[in-house]
């Protein structure tokens, strides 16, 4: 077998429900950035009403987490949009503001981006959800790009137009368009049954790296797995260079059963200075797992 780029933390899970200090289901797929000298993990968890609600966790050696006593007070949308379920948060560090994206389910099958900010992690505020139905997986650039807030998002496709990604762009965070979808080489890129963000990208000189999912299907059902991609620098709609090879995937027994079986699945992957990346990720949306590799491994790997 070849060397693995990622390698799995030993004390994985580094946190699972019995972790919580309340009833908790399921605790899965974080957003994490490092804020001052913390880590901070902002997680799905489902609780017995089976809602999807985020919850703080923060740790000063990114292994060992401190988690709050109660769910995250998540500020309340518009009135006329009430949400369900919120999920898949990716918070990203733009100017001196942290601003969050994330899926807000309004009702069954209605997802739109939501987008929340914060400078301390203690007060959010609202800033939108962003107008249009049946998107999710949005995941906004740590820079603007032409002067306009760029975001991955990943509009619901159907039978004949399967879910990929697609480049977003707004002045103000509240109204996007010129939407195109990512192309390799001229083509929309597709990679799997369907694929979508994963990380907030992470600028280098061989372009943005993103680390996505990408689900492939089989007769027990879907398989989420993980692989990165490099993005031109000045349009990263353009995809130039992907690796082959998964980068991630279910194989242990707390990534392979749960409440979805064989997911895994990130919104994040932290760039450390000695150039460590580390990815926490969702397990059988279930348990949280740390994998970690180096970035100059991962780029590696996206080239032909
Ligand atoms: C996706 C999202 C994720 C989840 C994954 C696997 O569509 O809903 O939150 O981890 O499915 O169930």
């Amino acid at each position: 077998m070849k060397t693995r780029i990622l390698t799995k933390h030993p004390a994985n899970p580094i946190i699972t429900p019995a972790m919580m200090p309340k009833d908790v289901l399921y605790v899965f797929n974080p957003g994490a950035i490092k804020h001052g000298d913390e880590y901070i993990l902002i997680m799905n968890t489902t609780t017995l009403d089976d809602i999807h609600r985020f919850w703080m966790a923060r740790s000063k050696d990114g292994v060992h987490f401190e988690i709050d006593p109660a769910p995250l007070a998540w500020p309340d949308p518009d009135p006329t949009h009430p949400e369900l379920c919120t999920y898949d948060p990716r918070i990203t560090r733009i100017d001196d503001e942290y601003v969050i994206l994330y899926a807000s389910d309004l009702l069954q099958n209605e997802v739109r981006v939501g987008i929340v900010k914060t400078r301390d992690f203690v007060r959010f505020e609202r800033v939108a959800i962003a107008s249009e139905l049946g998107n999710r997986n949005g995941c906004l650039f740590p820079e603007r790009i032409d002067g306009l807030y760029a975001r991955f998002d990943r509009p619901f496709g159907n039978e004949l137009n399967p879910c990929y990604m697609w480049l977003s762009f707004s002045p103000d965070l509240v109204f996007w368009g010129r939407s195109r979808p990512l192309t390799y080489q001229g083509k929309p890129f597709h990679d799997g049954h369907k694929m979508g963000a994963g990380a907030v990208p992470i600028r280098t000189d061989a372009g943005w790296l993103e680390i996505y999912h990408t689900v492939s299907t089989t007769c027990n059902g879907f398989i989420y797995r993980l692989k990165a991609m490099l993005l031109d620098l000045k349009d990263p709609s353009k995809v130039i260079g992907y690796t082959r090879d998964f980068l991630l995937w279910p194989e242990h027994d707390y990534e392979m059963r749960g409440r979805v079986m064989n997911v895994v699945f990130t919104c994040n992957a932290l760039l450390e200075p000695d150039g460590t990346v580390k990815i926490y990720y969702g397990a059988a949306d279930t348990n949280i797992g740390l994998a970690e590799g180096k970035l100059s491994d991962i780029i590696a790997a996206c080239k032909p």
